[in-house]
Formats: C-alpha cells, sequence, structure tokens
C-alpha cells in the first residue's frame, strides 16, 4: 500500500470554529433536522408527502401479523417508480406510498442526526432518533431483509429488479446511517440490522451467490466503510464481487429483464453489457474512462472504486478512478461544481456540453462530486481533489439548502428566467424558487448528512501526516507517529492567511497545507523547521511539533474573472466571477431584469469592490464589477441590420452563488456576456 494514504479524523476530534461554516452546520441541528423530521412523518402542510414513517409502520405492522406482501401496479416515473393514494381516497393503512426507495430519507436523516450527536451531544435529540431506529427495526423480516416497498408490495418479487428498484441503493443508505449511529452512540441496534440486511444479500448475490449488483449505486462505498469499521471480511467481499459484475457479459440487468419479458410472453433481449451505460454497467468498472449516465449514481459508483483501490492497492483500479475524474472534473463539470448537464435521465451529457439554462446539476450529484474527490484526495493528497471538493461544497451542495434551512433545490441551474421556467416545458425541471420538500427527496436530507459530516472534508491524515485540504477554521487532535496533537486552524481569506497551531500535545511528523488553486504567491513560515513545496499543490512542513509552535501560511487572494474552454458552446464569450472558493452570480434584486442585457468588463477585475450584504440574516460578500448594459430601444424591431448594440456603464452586482434565491423569486446568471 503506498504512503500516500490518508484517512479522515474521526469527526469528534474535529470541531468547527469558522463562523460561516459553523452556522451552517448549526442550521442543520437547530432547523434542517427537526423540520426534515417532520417531512418524513408528512407533518409539513403544503409540502409533498414523503411516506417514510408511513411506510415504515406499515411494514412494521404488517411483519408482525406476518403478512407481508400484497400487490400494487407501480406507476413509472422521471426517477423511478411512484405510489400515490388513488384520486380521492385516503391512504391505505397497510399501502406504501412514495418512490420506491423512499426508505433512504429517513436514513440519511439518521446519518446526518448521528453525526451532529458527534459533534454537540443532544439527548432529546438522540431520543428522537432512536425512535426512528426502533420504527427500522420493527420494519426487517425475520430473514433480515428490509425494504418496506417489497414487504407491504410482494416480497416474492424481492431482488427481481436490481436495475432500478433500488434495494441495494436502500441498503446502502442503511449501512451508512448505521455505522455513523455506532459510531455517534456506540449502540449496535442499527448496525445490526444493517448486518442482518447485508447477510441475507451476502447470502443471494455474494462471492458464492447469484451474480447482481446494484442498478443504483452506494452499497459498494457503504459496504467498504461497515468493512472500516467492524473489520468483517465479507462486507468488502460484497462490495468487490459487485464491482467486479458490473459491467461485465452476460449483464445481470438484462438477464433479469429478460426473466420478466420471458414471463409476459415477449422477446427477450441481447445479453451484453454496452446497452447499460446508463446505469454504469457498460462495460468492466477498470475499463472505465468516461463519466456517463445518471450523475449521482457515477459518482457514487467513483467514489466506491477509489475506496476499492486504497483498501487493496489495486492499480488498475486506481487508474479508472483517475480517467474517470478526469472525464468529470476537466470535461463535464459546471463551474460551481455541479455535474449532471441534462435533465434526460438527471445525466451526465457529452463533453463539454454543459448548457446554464437547462442544466440539470442535482444536488446530490455535487455531494457525490465532493465524495468521490475526498476518496481521491485520501489515495493521494493533490490540490486539484480538493480544489473540486471545495467547489462543490461552497457553490452547489450549499445553492441546494435556503439560508433558513427550510426549502430546497433539487436542480441547481447557472442561468435562471423565472417565466421561462414557468411556462416552457422544456425548462420544467428548474425551480425558480426552493420547495418545500420533494416526493422524491434524495437531495434535502443529502446536504444534511454533508454539511453535519463536514469536519471529514477539512483534513486528512496518514501515520506521519496531516493534510489540511480546506481552510476552514476548526481545532483538530490529530496523531502524528502514534502521538496525539491538538491544533488550532485559522483562516481569514481576505486577509489571505491561515495558521495551524500546535495547542497541546507533541509529535514528529508532517504538516501539510493545500496550494488551492485560487491563491497566488503562497509562502509559508515556521521557525526551526524548512517548508518544501510538493509537485501535488501541498506545502510540506515537517518537524517536531509542541504546544505554541505554529506554521503560517499567506497568500494573495483576488477576484477572478474566468472563461470556459471555447469547446464548451454555451457559455463562449461569457465570462464568470469567483473569488476564492465562491463563484459569484449576478440576480435580479441587484441587478434589474434581462440579466442578458449586461455586458461585463472582465479586462477591469482589479477594480472589483467587495461590500458586505446582508441577505436573511447572513452578511455575504457582495461583489460590484465594471459593466455596461446594453440599452433596447423603445420599439426595437426583432430584426433589423447589423449594428453595434448601444450600451450605458453600469455596476453589476454580484453575490456568492448559494446565496442566490433567497430575497424571492427572480432572474439569475453566472456566466454573463462579455463586452
Ligand atoms: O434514485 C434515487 C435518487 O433519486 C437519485 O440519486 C436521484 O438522482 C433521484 O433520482
Ligand atoms: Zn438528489
Amino acid at each position: 500500500m503506498s504512503d500516500t494514504i490518508s484517512a479522515p479524523l474521526p469527526l469528534r476530534s474535529v470541531r468547527v470554529t469558522d463562523p460561516f461554516w459553523s452556522r451552517e452546520m448549526d442550521l442543520i441541528r437547530t432547523a434542517v433536522i427537526p423540520y426534515q423530521w417532520d417531512a418524513l412523518n408528512d407533518r409539513i402542510p403544503g409540502a409533498a408527502p414523503s411516506w417514510w414513517a408511513h411506510n415504515m409502520r406499515a411494514a412494521a405492522r404488517a411483519i408482525a401479523v406476518k403478512k407481508v406482501g400484497g400487490g400494487y401496479a407501480p406507476v413509472q416515473q422521471n426517477c423511478g417508480f411512484v405510489i400515490s393514494p388513488e384520486e380521492g381516497k385516503p391512504p391505505m393503512e397497510d399501502g406504501f406510498y412514495g418512490f420506491v426507495f423512499q426508505d433512504s430519507d429517513g436514513y440519511k436523516w439518521l446519518e446526518a442526526v448521528a453525526y451532529q450527536l458527534m459533534v454537540k451531544p443532544d439527548a432529546a435529540l438522540q431520543k428522537q432518533a432512536q425512535e426512528a431506529v426502533d420504527l427500522i427495526r420493527a420494519a426487517q423480516e425475520e430473514d433480515g431483509y428490509l425494504n418496506t416497498y417489497y414487504s407491504l408490495t410482494g416480497r416474492d418479487r424481492a431482488f427481481t429488479n436490481l436495475k432500478d428498484h433500488h434495494e441495494l441503493y436502500c441498503f446502502g443508505h442503511l449501512t451508512e446511517a448505521a455505522v455513523a449511529w455506532k459510531q455517534a452512540t456506540g449502540k449496535d441496534d442499527l448496525l445490526d440490522v444493517a448486518r442482518r440486511f447485508g447477510r441475507c444479500i451476502f447470502k443471494r448475490f455474494g462471492p458464492d451467490g447469484e451474480r447482481g449488483c446494484p442498478g443504483h449505486e452506494i452499497a459498494e462505498m457503504a459496504l467498504y466503510r461497515l468493512y472500516e469499521e467492524t473489520g468483517e471480511t465479507e462486507w468488502k467481499e460484497l462490495a468487490q464481487r459487485f464491482l467486479d459484475v458490473r459491467g461485465t457479459d452476460p449483464s445481470t440487468f438484462a438477464l433479469e429483464e429478460n426473466r420478466r419479458l420471458k414471463k409476459e410472453g415477449k422477446k427477450e433481449l441481447p445479453v451484453t453489457a454496452e446497452r447499460y451505460r446508463y446505469y454504469q454497467a457498460h462495460k468492466p468498472v477498470r475499463d472505465m474512462d468516461e463519466a456517463v449516465g445518471h450523475a449521482v449514481r457515477q459518482m457514487y459508483l467513483a467514489s466506491g472504486m477509489a475506496d476499492e483501490a486504497r483498501l487493496t492497492g489495486n492499480e488498475a483500479m486506481r487508474a479508472a478512478c483517475e480517467r474517470l475524474w478526469r472525464s468529470t472534473v476537466h470535461e463535464k463539470m459546471y463551474v460551481t461544481g455541479g455535474v449532471g448537464g441534462t435533465h434526460v435521465g438527471e445525466a451526465f451529457s457529452r463533453p463539454y456540453d454543459l448548457p446554464s439554462d437547462t442544466a440539470y446539476s442535482e444536488t446530490c450529484a455535487a455531494i457525490g462530486l465532493a465524495f468521490f474527490a475526498r476518496r481521491m484526495l485520501q489515495l493521494r493528497p493533490k490540490a486539484e481533489y480538493a480544489d473540486v471538493m471545495e467547489r462543490a461544497l461552497y457553490n452547489t451542495v450549499l445553492s441546494g439548502m435556503a439560508l433558513d434551512g427550510k426549502s430546497f433545490f433539487y436542480v441547481n441551474p447557472l442561468e435562471v428566467d423565472p417565466a421561462a421556467c414557468e411556462t416552457d416545458e422544456r425548462l420544467s425541471h428548474v425551480k425558480p424558487v426552493r420547495q418545500k420538500w420533494f416526493g422524491c427527496a434524495c437531495c434535502p436530507p443529502n446536504i444534511a448528512r454533508i454539511v453535519s459530516s463536514l469536519g471529514q472534508y477539512i483534513a486528512t491524515q496518514s501515520e506521519d501526516a496531516l493534510y489540511i485540504h480546506l481552510y476552514i477554521g476548526s481545532e483538530i487532535k490529530a496523531t502524528l507517529n502514534g502521538r496525539e496533537i491538538t491544533l488550532k486552524l485559522d483562516a481569514d481569506l481576505r486577509k489571505g492567511s491561515a495558521r495551524l497551531t500546535v495547542l497541546s500535545g507533541e509529535g514528529s511528523g508532517t504538516l501539510a497545507f493545500r496550494v488551492p488553486a485560487w491563491a497566488d504567491n503562497t509562502r509559508v513560515s515556521v521557525s526551526g523547521a524548512q517548508a518544501t513545496a510538493c509537485a501535488d499543490g501541498y506545502w510540506l512542513v515537517s518537524g517536531h511539533w509542541q504546544a505554541g509552535d505554529s506554521v503560517e501560511m499567506a497568500f494573495d487572494i483576488s477576484v477572478q474573472a474566468v472563461a470556459a474552454s471555447p469547446l464548451v458552446r454555451e457559455t463562449m464569450h461569457q465570462v464568470c466571477y469567483t473569488w476564492g472558493p465562491w463563484v459569484y452570480c449576478a440576480e435580479e434584486a441587484d441587478n434589474g431584469k434581462n440579466l442578458h442585457l449586461l455586458r461585463a468588463c472582465p479586462e477591469k477585475k482589479a477594480e472589483a469592490q467587495f461590500r458586505d450584504m446582508e441577505i436573511d440574516g447572513l452578511t455575504v460578500p457582495a461583489l460590484t464589477v465594471p459593466g455596461k448594459r446594453v440599452t433596447v430601444p423603445d420599439s426595437a424591431p426583432l430584426y433589423a441590420p447589423w449594428h453595434q448594440p448601444e450600451t450605458e456603464e453600469t455596476k453589476i452586482t454580484l453575490i456568492p452563488y448559494f446565496a442566490w434565491n433567497n430575497r424571492g423569486k427572480g432572474e439569475m446568471r453566472v456566466w454573463l456576456e462579455a463586452e
């Protein structure tokens, strides 16, 4: 195994003190988690029902009286199969409602709660979460099987549609929650539920079982996590089996489809894997070279592959991860760290196809990218991975949630005209305002769990080194060559400085500082130790560290005017502004309507001025940049002989992208026409 491998610190070892991110984490604890518990229990007036608690209770009741397995005909929708109560009738007590993967929403919520409990114990919250755990335990069948959809609609059909029916996806989320719950409370109750379900899956699809793999990935990374938590090798074997079966002939997805077709007396399909590109099951994972298909699935798969590469040192897997990374980040990622260029199938589009207004850029996909990036960092600390992780976290992940934590974006476009979204079918996936909840509510609890576990993204450690990836103020308990040392990380981006101070303990080893892509002229100063710049974009400072020692990094940080590759047709001759990790956007609230008439002057970026702006109680660093506005004559004809448009000087106000749409409905643009 290579010595570049590092691991995130246990969440209890990182106390986030940074005012911006502490606010986000507190918001999750005080507003989002209670709100989402109400949502899971269908107690939010006017919000789409979740059905989570309903389904769990119904399954628990059915299992208690051994009456499992009714029969419903699911209706296919955009992202799965959804069942709603019959028009005009109340829900049936023993009915399953919602999407087939509805169970996962509550698991994600529990995982977020567990992280919060590690950061700040809270007896009342733990009690509420225990209720959820008990409910889940009650919904588990005797043989360990756990999926309310099949328990309520026909257990005999369990595991017959791995491609679309998300049982293994729900298992993955259950497992993630169970490990977090164990770490937070020391309790095995949920972990045992996950293990029992895991054994049931292992028996069926493990190395000696049927070939099969998840249609929606996540079980892979969850299984590696379960293996790392328990040391039980069967979980690693099951994850490997899923990775090895994926994309090989005969395609397990085709085989299961054929079994259904045969029953219906229909013509069977060819069993070649190549048809399953959308599911990343078109070729063996070690041969993959392009990010394709459903964006969240692709990011989760890549994360599991990176775990496998780390835990086994498998070079072919690492190389495949690198190729997927390059395809994602160098050809298919929005400047905001979002991925998924097309709403058709919530998917990756072709290279450089990154439309701003029809973008999908699902919040979960940006979260998946952050997962992937952190795992690539664990394989090898390389600044590019952290740059991208930061881009996703500070922009698309946060834009998924309103500043009050009570409404959410699923889709994160880079350009919005509310009038167009509300009238144009092609934009029907783009909501001009955040929603209270969604029938398919994958994103809100995903935001809750990633923000609550932020401490795992700030730094990673190896035996003899601590790598600082994100400049987020925090107190960190690390171990250097077996000795515990507590450090304080302070960062002030406006001043261009970061400092790591040893608070207590002592130890010898390397303190490594990422050189962010947005910083110029970084300097590191430290008394009595040598700093060596390293090729992968980290300053490495080695020495013996004890209380009072500190390392300082200074850097120049300025507003950047960014252009996309000329191969991105959509943004040709457009510019966007960034400052540090933030991507900026123009909103109607500051700039009036018709943002397409604005002309930015990128060569004057040095004239950009900051001002503090209060948006819904949060002070954000707004920017004013010089620009022009095309003037529209009173009675402009639709067509006229070409002439240079008339413009007038203007100041364009920009705010950080994550904070957009917190002042009512209005236009928004990240990319502006360049003068
Ligand atoms: O299918 C489960 C989740 O719902 C996916 O990750 C999202 O993209 C949405 O389809
Ligand atoms: Zn989502």
